[in-house]
């Protein structure tokens, strides 16, 4: 028999949904806009899915109001954005751009006005490539300009906004975007110790946004990093594969985790590393790892691990052609990453506060048909992930928010906008959106805090 128990969340849990500046603004040359390594990078032929580019994206340069507009309709109340470095410094660093700081206040007006508190990434992704073109990731040049950036941005904002996250994704912008075979912006091929730098310097980054929200971030501002940690999954749920899950989880993500939450390199990730390892600089991981309020967390999928024979502590294992995924090659369809994703962290750094940033799933075919999207694919998937999320809250898993990735479907970075991600739909030729059926759906999990 189906269970009929509502299973309700916390009171005061955070419900929301997330987008990131250049997936959707567009205006990409706008009002003194610089350039940025994605509108580069996705003019060189065969990057970017069909050559999409970034130039208009969904316009919400221009039609924000109408798209606060829906989500307060929606009954969205925390919508998680990002600012675009190259809109508020076109070189990266040197002049403020006036009209970029202009357009934030009065984005960040109008979520207000329309009852929605913002959830600012300082950084996702869109490095200026001016700053690209003095090093980028591998220079110390993009972390002094990131560091103003930083302060230039709360100082002006941080009246009105009072959630901030340092990043979005390190690992994304810097393994992915430098390291040999990456598919990601600026597509360089760089060697191991130089990939190593480009993630301390990532760290050096989330340090100074933390920093200057204590400084200018004035009362009630809180601050965290977003992470896409490595999250593994154990293939049954019996101590030996739980630590051999946990023991997998603490190696992939030692290069990121470590350092934020103890301020050091353990001696396991330096021993690995060896003469690869980062070059570290006096008052570096001082500045890493001081403390935060929060943990972001973008859960979308998982590696299964179980015990390994003898001395091997773990053994990955490998998908067999029939499990189940999405269109997306990468996102392979596994609530329980999201359980284990939220629960590690918490056993084994103690994060006291856990955010779900970013979760959903993304498809190719999704026709509107009589003015709706019958997207029951997505809907099942946000529901069998937030079942196994209420799992780890009720287990005593300090997640505190949940924030559907996407509002809308956007440009989904090498895949263009051929795969979509958003709870409402939008045709980009006419830029209409149609809220599909997980929207609604959503809506209600919102309202009754609840999965329904
Ligand atoms: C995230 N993976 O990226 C980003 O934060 C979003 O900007 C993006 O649109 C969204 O997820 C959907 O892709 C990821 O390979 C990209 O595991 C790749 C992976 C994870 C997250």
């Amino acid at each position: 028999m189906i269970s009929t128990k509502p299973l309700r969340f916390p009171k005061n849990f955070t419900w929301g949904v997330a987008t990131a500046a250049p997936q959707i603004e567009g205006a990409a040359f706008e009002d003194g806009k610089g350039e940025s390594v994605w509108d580069r990078f996705s003019r060189i032929p065969g990057k970017v899915l069909n050559g999409d580019t970034l130039d208009v994206a969904n316009d919400h340069y221009h039609r924000y109001p109408q798209d606060f507009a829906l989500m307060r309709k929606l009954g969205i109340k925390n919508y998680r954005l990002s600012l675009a470095w190259p809109r508020i410094y076109p070189n990266g660093d040197g002049e403020v751009n006036p009209a970029g700081i202009k357009f934030y206040n009065k984005l960040i007006d109008s979520c207000l006005k329309h009852g929605i508190t913002p959830w600012v990434t300082i950084f996702h992704w869109d490095l200026p490539q001016a700053l690209e073109d003095r090093g980028g990731w591998t220079s110390r040049v993009t972390v002094d300009a990131f560091a103003t950036y930083a302060e230039t941005v709360v100082k002006a904002l941080g009246d009105r906004v009072k959630n901030w996250i340092t990043l979005n994704e390190i690992r994304c912008f810097t393994v992915q975007g430098y390291s040999p075979g990456c598919d990601k912006a600026p597509g360089r091929r760089e060697s191991a110790q130089v990939v190593n730098q480009t993630y301390h310097h990532a760290l050096l980054c989330h340090g100074h946004a933390v920093k200057a929200v204590r400084t200018f971030g004035g009362k009630g501002a809180r601050v965290g990093l977003t992470d896409n940690s490595a999250f593994s999954v154990p293939v049954t749920e019996t101590p030996a594969d739980i630590a051999a899950a946990r023991a997998w989880y603490i190696d992939q993500n030692a290069h990121i985790l470590e350092p934020i939450y103890t301020g050091r390199y353990s001696a396991a990730y330096l021993k690995r590393t060896g003469k690869d390892r980062p070059v570290v600089q006096k008052g570096d991981l001082e500045l890493i790892g001081q403390p935060t309020d929060f943990l972001g967390l973008n859960i979308y999928t998982g590696q299964f691990i179980r015990a390994g024979k003898g001395k091997v502590r773990y053994e990955e294992l490998a998908l067999p052609a029939d499990y189940p995924r999405t269109t997306c090659w990468w996102l392979n369809i596994m609530p329980q990453a999201i359980y284990w994703g939220a629960r590690f962290p918490a056993e084994v750094y103690g994060a006291k506060a856990i955010y779900i940033t970013e979760n959903g799933c993304g498809y190719d075919v999704e026709p509107v048909v009589n003015d709706e999207v019958q997207d029951l694919h997505r809907r099942d998937y946000v529901r069998n992930y937030l079942r196994e999320l209420h799992r780890a809250i009720a287990d005593g898993v300090p997640v505190k928010g949940y924030f559907l990735w996407s509002f809308m479907d956007n440009f989904e970075w090498q895949d263009g906008y051929t795969r979509r991600f958003g709870i409402v739909h939008v045709d980009y030729k006419t830029q209409k959106r149609t809220p599909k059926l997980s929207a609604k759906w959503y809506s209600t999990v919102m309202a009754e805090n609840r999965i329904v």
